[in-house]
C-alpha cells in the first residue's frame, strides 16, 4: 500500500522521480487523488512552507520541491478531474506593471498551487486593467499583486482602485520586498503577506478557507 508519508518526504526532499513514483503506485492501490494531494503532497508542501518562514530552507529548496510537487501534479490532475475535486479557491497572480522581478512571484505561486488554490499567473509588467480583466474573465477569488521596486509599489494602488472601480467582488493581496502592512492598509489591499507560505496563509484566511 502506498505510503503518503513517505510521499511528503521525497516532496520536502525535492526527490521528483520519487515524488512522481509513489504518487502513481498510490493512485494504482486505488488511493482517492483528494487524499494524495492533501495528505501527501500538499502536508509535505506545508512543511517545506513553514521551513522556508522559519529560515530552516532557502530558495533552492523550496524551488526543487515545487518542480517535484508539479511532477506529481502532471499525474494527479486528471484524477482530481476525474473525481471532481474542486480547487480551494483561484487566484489571479501577476507582477505589477513597470516591474520585470518574477522570482517572488513565481515561488509564491508555487506555494499556493501547493497549497491547493488553482493559480491563474499573468506574469510580468501586468497593467492594473489586465489584472482586473482576467480576474473577471476567471471569476477568481483573489488578486495577487507583487512588486520589488518602491517605483512600481504605486501600480498597486492602482490595481486595487481598478478592481473597486469595476465593483467585482475579489479580495487583494501584495507583497514583495519593499511591501509592507501599512502599505497594505494605506491603498486598501485586503492583505498583505511578507513570503510565500505565509501567502499560502493569507489567502485562505481572505476566503474563509483557513
Ligand atoms: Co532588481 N532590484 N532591478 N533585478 N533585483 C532589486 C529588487 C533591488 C533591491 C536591488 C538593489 O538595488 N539592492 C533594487 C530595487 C530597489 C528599490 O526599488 N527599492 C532593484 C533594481 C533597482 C532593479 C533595476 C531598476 C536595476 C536597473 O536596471 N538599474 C531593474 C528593474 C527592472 C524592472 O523591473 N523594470 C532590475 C532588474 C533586475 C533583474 C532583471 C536583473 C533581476 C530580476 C530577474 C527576475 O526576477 N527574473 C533582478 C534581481 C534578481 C534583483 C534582486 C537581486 C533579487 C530579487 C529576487 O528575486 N529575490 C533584488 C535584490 C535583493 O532582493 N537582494 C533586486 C529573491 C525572491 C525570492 O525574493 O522577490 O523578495 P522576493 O520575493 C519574496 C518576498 O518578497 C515575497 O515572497 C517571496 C518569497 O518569500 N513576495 C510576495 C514576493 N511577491 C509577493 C507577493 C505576495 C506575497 C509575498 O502576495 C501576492
Amino acid at each position: 500500500m502506498a505510503d503518503l508519508n513517505a510521499l511528503s518526504e521525497a516532496l520536502q526532499a525535492g526527490d521528483r522521480n520519487k515524488v512522481v513514483e509513489l504518487t502513481t503506485q498510490a493512485i494504482e492501490d486505488g488511493m482517492g487523488p483528494k487524499e494524495i494531494l492533501e495528505q501527501g503532497l500538499i502536508a509535505g508542501m506545508n512543511i517545506i512552507g513553514a521551513k522556508f518562514k522559519n529560515n530552516e530552507v532557502y530558495v533552492p529548496e523550496v524551488l526543487i520541491a515545487a518542480r517535484a510537487m508539479h511532477g506529481a501534479m502532471d499525474v494527479l490532475k486528471p484524477k482530481l478531474e476525474e473525481a471532481g475535486v474542486e480547487p480551494v479557491g483561484k487566484v489571479v497572480l501577476g507582477t505589477v506593471k513597470g516591474d520585470l522581478h518574477d522570482i517572488g512571484k513565481n515561488l509564491v505561486g508555487m506555494m499556493l498551487t501547493g497549497g491547493g488554490f488553482m493559480v491563474i499567473d499573468i506574469g510580468i509588467d501586468v497593467p492594473a486593467e489586465k489584472f482586473v480583466e482576467m480576474a473577471k474573465s476567471e471569476g477568481a477569488q483573489v488578486l495577487a499583486l507583487s512588486a520589488l521596486l518602491t517605483t512600481t509599489m504605486p501600480q498597486m494602488a492602482e490595481v486595487v482602485k481598478a478592481a473597486k472601480a469595476a465593483g467585482i467582488e475579489i479580495k487583494t493581496m501584495i507583497g514583495g520586498a519593499p511591501v509592507t502592512q501599512s502599505y497594505a492598509d494605506e491603498i486598501g489591499a485586503d492583505g498583505y503577506a511578507p513570503d510565500a507560505a505565509s501567502a499560502v496563509d493569507i489567502a485562505k484566511q481572505l476566503i474563509g478557507a483557513a
